[in-house]
């Protein structure tokens, strides 16, 4: 019989607070280093790319190898106005919180390329089953800030009539379908979209957001067996900041393989991506829309980035990791990255930038102005009938009872 005790493995993170931070753990390779294989290849011939990671980005704003493509200029900026608009109004809507004009909300500083670069990329009419982390989809879409904010008041002009949390927002014409606060429950609904959407041979594809922490929920292997099995149009994004609440990466696995790796065992095309290069986000997201739209299945894609902020109103980072943990991670800032690589192919000056940054800071201020002229919370509510409203096709005669109860 073996004398050797047995014990758990317990991951820890790399630093705690007090710490100097240490991102040794993630491997990184250099930007243009990882191939692109071709859209037609085959699972087995790309076994290779999770443990690669597709950047373009380089170290002094060059756009290089083999994912990089001549991107018009246009389009970069909208990009860079995009994300500087979501830092903006986040920023902004945070310091609401803090003034009791919202009873929460959340941030996504530092991952702002993914939503908004995928936004940008994808269809008018393909649809994304996002996280509270990619408000920057509805951003890069022209989605009116004012709504946003008079959903995070819960006022009476709340588009979702106080019916959801702030910041969880529904907008159908903008491809974003309803975000759920059950973390992990929107994956396979985006998986089971796609396959209706090939079902009725439409032409239609979907994108599927989940966090690290959420992999380890079941939700998530079964949307990968559903997506390879029927071989779905859809992409389904893992969006890696290193952070799940206070709990690190490594608790969800990320110890034993990359997040992207699991997509070998379902026989799928698993990508490992910096998530903080706006060139490589786009690139990815269109080799994997492309394979979708081709009737080649599903793509799962890694995006690696950090969680610069807390997790939410409610979370103050500082208790589990070092304070200055953001300033070291690797990967740089997205909007910092986008806006040298534009300066530096002569696009873009910091005389513009600054220019954008006050005209989007007006915008954000006076589109507040607005909602709070409507009301911040408790001041101002949704109507009490609008709760019989919007829910039922044909009120139940439970529904119509109780309101008559209501004398509405
Ligand atoms: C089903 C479910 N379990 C737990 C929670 C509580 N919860 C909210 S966010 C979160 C962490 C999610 O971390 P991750 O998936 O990494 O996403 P991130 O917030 O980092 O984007 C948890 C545990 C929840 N909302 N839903
Ligand atoms: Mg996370």
């Amino acid at each position: 019989m073996s004398e050797i005790e047995l014990h758990l493995h317990i991951p820890v993170p790399s630093a705690r607070p007090g710490d100097a931070p240490c991102f040794d753990h993630i491997p990184i390779p250099a930007a243009g280093e990882t191939r692109r294989p071709d859209v037609s290849a085959t699972e087995a011939e790309m076994r290779d790319l999770p443990y690669g990671m597709v950047r373009i980005l380089d170290g002094e704003g060059s756009a290089v190898g083999p994912w990089a493509s001549a991107e018009d200029p246009d389009f970069l900026r909208q990009g860079l106005r995009a994300m500087t608009q979501t830092r903006i109004f986040e920023d902004r809507l945070f310091r609401a919180h803090r003034q009791g004009k919202t009873s929460f909300f959340m941030k996504s500083t530092g991952e702002e390329a993914i939503g908004v670069a995928q936004s940008m990329v994808l269809a008018a009419d393909d649809m994304c089953f996002p996280t509270y982390r990619v408000q920057g989809w509805l951003i890069a879409r022209g989605y009116p800030i004012v709504d946003m904010i008079n959903q995070i008041y819960s006022n009476a002009r709340d588009p979702l009539k106080g019916r959801q949390l702030p910041i969880l927002y529904s907008a159908r014409d903008y491809g974003f379908y309803s975000l759920s606060g059950n973390v992990g429950s929107r994956f396979g609904h985006a998986v089971g979209w796609a396959m209706a959407s090939a079902y009725k041979g439409d032409h239609r594809i979907a994108l599927g957001y989940i966090g690290d922490g959420t992999t380890a929920e079941g939700d998530f292997h079964e949307a990968l067996t559903f997506a390879a099995v029927y071989r779905a149009p859809v992409i389904l994004a893992i969006t890696n900041n290193q952070w799940a609440i206070s709990s690190f990466s490594g608790i969800a696995g990320a110890e034993q393989t990359t997040f992207a790796a699991k997509a070998i065992g379902y026989g799928l095309p698993g990508l490992r991506v910096d998530g903080n290069d706006f060139l490589a986000v786009a690139a990815a997201t269109r080799w994997a829309a492309e394979r979708a739209r081709a009737n080649l299945g599903a793509t799962l894609i890694e995006f690696v980035t950090y969680r610069a902020s807390g997790h939410s109103t409610s979370d103050d980072p500082t208790k589990y990791r070092p304070a200055d943990e953001a300033a070291h991670w690797p990967l740089g800032d997205p909007i910092v990255r986008l806006k040298t690589h534009l300066i530096a192919i002569g696009e873009w000056s910091e005389a513009r930038h600054s220019q954008m940054e006050a005209e989007l800071t007006e915008a954000v201020h006076a589109a507040q102005r607005e909602a709070d002229a409507v009301g911040t919370l408790g001041a101002s509510k949704p109507a009490v009938a609008e709760m019989f409203e919007g829910v039922f096709k044909h009120p139940d005669w439970r529904v119509i009872e109780q309101r008559r109860e209501m004398g509405l």
